[in-house]
């Protein structure tokens, strides 16, 4: 199919798809491709920019470019996420208003990579000084550290983030970076214990197996060889293009530079020292007190500064404490499996949770004045895998929850504006997904809710009877039934494999598997364990298992996974809406992790799931830009004698009397009750236009008058 070309210059296919004649789902694709093959990746809808993944590095992201796209209108030159970076930065300077980059898109389309643009766009724009160029290079230098530790490879992305970020970074008056604060969302700490089969555990690992020296290796007690760790998988320990030795040295740098000290790093390598010495703890059934493979406790004890009979106790016994009553019952092998996996993921988890907390330390603002903010999220993308376990499950609903308020902000509020202002609009139809939410996150009967629920209930709990919850839930409840059956989001149907239940997400229909759903729900650590960690002469291990302080007997359950999940991705979405948004839309062009290829089928169905479509549909039906009549008046009136210097009447007369001067076709215009609408960029380009040589002009009459006065 042919594609016309864009008025605009130069244009490879159409820059903007409100541009697209004719608009057509299979003309999108087309001018997506199009634009691919010649190394266009961005194409916009309007403000929403798309971002294809090139899978090799393009000469387009340079300092020339970032000095071309400086300070320029949003439509002026080629999409580009400069364009995107540079107008959410000048109207947080200039317009006081917080803004936030919402990059969405499934595993591998490019998301991570978008919001270091977006962030290395902004450090090169704004001000400069000593002060200000270390807050930046703090800020950056944050993003190596948090991906050694919470990035791995998987089978869709060799550098696949596995915990969500959100990273407020703050400027003062003058739109100078000077803090931030990182948010992270729910690490998938399975993998340190297991991965799937292709897929690797966190890159620090590998790291720092190749990268440290050998006398730091020596000092942590480990070997080189990957091969000599359980918790290592062996066949994918090689990524190709992965330098795991220089990115060692890397992280190294960055920890100094975002303000690590010496004993703190340290602290951190002996941490994940250990969590490698713990995957090689083997137990026997024989005797109990004979029972460990000794080497590998020792020396994990002496890396942590643990008595070893504590340890080998914790690992025997599990203790439970009831009012005034102490039970200890002994721990079979498996169950010492589990206690050793369990205090692993722990372990780790939580060593993650505090590097954020230190980078926070070192990146706060220092000043308590009110600052704007630029918000920039980061979340892992949606995942449909063969296996899809919890993880997937809270992965999938985060991206649910992200879909949402796109919808919101874009689809709906675009057609309630129309609405508002009186403005004609034929209603477009678009699939709202807040009943899969609602499916998951609904306080009384969602499926979040019943996992809790099973959690805590007491007697023979099993992943099974919280999945027969699920469908008997699903079958008794009228009003359940209503929202999930007819709405046909929770399918259940008997050809469904045994233990799985099915939900229709906005993306796709994705089939979990309930094994494991309970225990990664409840996230619980014996008490034993934790109170063997505190126990460590280390100041880090010490302070990561605060419960294990025998003076704190704290008898009251932790809140379980999903529902700090939960609670913290509604603070996120609250957060989210009080800034205007800016949103990156990644698209993978083809699962080989290969640059030049573009797959058709892929493209098509992420086109149909992002709803690209509805969006410029609802785009195009309307007006690209909007101004409120009063700002209108005040920044075109020195182009019209009658509006100049000062318009009487009341603003929107004043501007209807500007546009008629103008002379600007009044197709290209629609008067709202508070706003007017401007249909074509183009337009508003040429005002800017007028307005800017008005300005130059009367610059420089002010300069010859003051030249008469000398
Ligand atoms: V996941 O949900 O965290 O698994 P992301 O974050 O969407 O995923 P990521 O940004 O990590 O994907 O991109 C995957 C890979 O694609 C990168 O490691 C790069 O090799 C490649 N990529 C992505 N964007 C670009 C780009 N603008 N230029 C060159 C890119 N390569
Ligand atoms: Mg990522």
């Amino acid at each position: 199919m042919e594609v016309k070309t864009s008025l605009l210059d130069n244009m490879i296919g159409v820059g903007d798809m409100v541009l697209l004649e004719p608009l057509t789902e299979d003309s999108f694709i087309e001018n997506l491709r199009n634009r691919f093959d010649h190394n266009e990746i961005y194409t916009y809808i309007g403000s929403v920019v798309i971002s294809m993944n090139p899978y090799r590095s393009l000469p387009i992201f340079t300092p020339e470019k970032v000095e071309e796209y400086r300070n320029r209108n949003f439509y002026e030159l080629s999409p580009h996420i400069y364009a995107l970076a540079d107008e959410a930065y000048r109207s947080l300077r200039d317009q006081d208003k917080d803004q936030c980059i919402l990059i969405t898109g499934e595993s591998g389309a490019g998301k991570t990579e978008a919001s270091k643009l977006v962030m290395s766009y902004v450090a090169a724009v704004c001000g400069k000084g000593q002060e200000v160029n270390k807050v930046k290079e703090q800020l950056l230098q944050s993003n190596p550290v948090l991906e050694a530790f919470g990035n791995a490879k998987t089978v869709r992305n060799d550098n696949s983030s596995r915990f969500g970020k959100y990273m407020d970074i703050e400027f003062d008056f003058k739109g100078d970076p000077v803090g931030g604060v990182i948010s992270n969302y729910l690490l998938e700490k399975s993998r340190v214990v297991k991965q799937p089969r292709g897929e690797r555990n966190f890159h620090i690992f590998y790291q720092l197996l190749s990268g440290a020296s050998d006398d730091t290796l020596r000092k942590l007690k480990l070997d080189r060889d990957f091969s000599k760790y359980n918790y290592l998988s062996l066949d994918s320990a090689n990524v190709n293009g992965l330098d795991d030795a220089a990115n060692f040295r890397t992280v190294r740098n960055a920890m100094q530079i975002v303000g690590f000290m010496e004993d703190e790093v340290q602290s951190v390598l002996e941490l994940v020292a250990a969590v490698l010495k713990l995957g090689n703890i083997e137990f026997k059934p024989e005797s109990r007190s004979n029972g460990y493979d000794e080497s590998h406790l020792k020396e994990m004890c002496e890396l942590l500064g643990i008595e070893q009979s504590v340890l080998e106790r914790a690992f025997s016994y599990r203790t439970v404490e009831a009012k005034l009553e102490k039970v200890s019952t002994t721990l079979n092998v498996s169950q010492a499996y589990y206690a050793r996996d369990a205090l692993a993921k722990n372990l780790y988890s939580r060593l993650f949770s505090w590097l954020v907390t230190r980078i926070n330390e070192s990146i706060k603002a220092q000043s308590k004045t009110r600052h704007k903010v630029m918000g920039v999220l980061d979340i892992y993308g949606f995942e449909i895998f063969e296996d899809n376990s919890f993880e997937q499950f809270i992965i999938n609903y985060c991206n649910e929850k992200l879909q949402q308020i796109f919808i919101e902000l874009t689809l709906r509020e675009e057609q309630e504006e129309y609405i508002r202002e009186d403005i004609e609009w034929t209603n477009i139809e678009y699939f709202n997904n807040a009943v899969i939410c609602d499916l998951i996150e609904n306080n009384q009967n969602g499926i979040l809710a019943m996992l809790d629920e099973e959690c805590l209930r007491p007697g023979t709990v099993t992943d099974i009877t919280f999945l027969d919850k699920l469908n008997t839930v699903c079958a008794e409840h009228q009003h359940f039934e209503s929202r999930l059956s007819k709405n046909s989001k929770f399918l259940t149907d008997h050809s469904l494999p045994h233990s799985c239940f099915r939900i229709q997400h906005y993306a796709g229909k994705v089939l979990y598997r309930v094994e494991g759903f309970m225990d990664k729900n409840n996230d619980l650590l014996y008490r034993d364990l934790s109170q063997a960690m505190y126990k460590a002469n280390h100041k880090l291990i010490k302070q990561l298992f605060p419960e294990g302080n025998p003076a704190k007997v704290n008898l009251k359950r932790p809140p379980t996974a999903g529902f700090q999940f939960k609670h913290s991705v509604g603070t996120l979405m609250r957060n989210l809406q009080t800034k205007n948004p800016n949103y990156i839309r990644c698209v993978k062009p083809n699962d080989k992790k290969a640059p030049r290829i573009f797959t058709d089928s892929l493209v098509r169905h992420q086109v149909a799931y992002l709803g690209l479509m509805e969006n410029v549909r609802v785009r195009r039906a309307g007006y690209a830009y909007r101004q409120a009549y009063e700002p209108c008046l005040e920044r075109y009136k020195m182009l019209c004698k009658q509006t100049w210097p000062h318009w009487k009447g009341p603003t929107r007369e004043g501007v209807e009397v500007l546009m008629a001067d103008l002379q600007v076709s009044t197709e290209e215009f629609a008067y709202g009750n508070s706003k007017i609408f401007i249909r074509n960029p183009r337009t508003l380009f040429s005002l800017e236009e007028k307005r800017r040589g008005c300005l130059e002009n009367l610059a420089a009459l002010i300069q010859k008058i003051y030249r008469g006065w000398k």
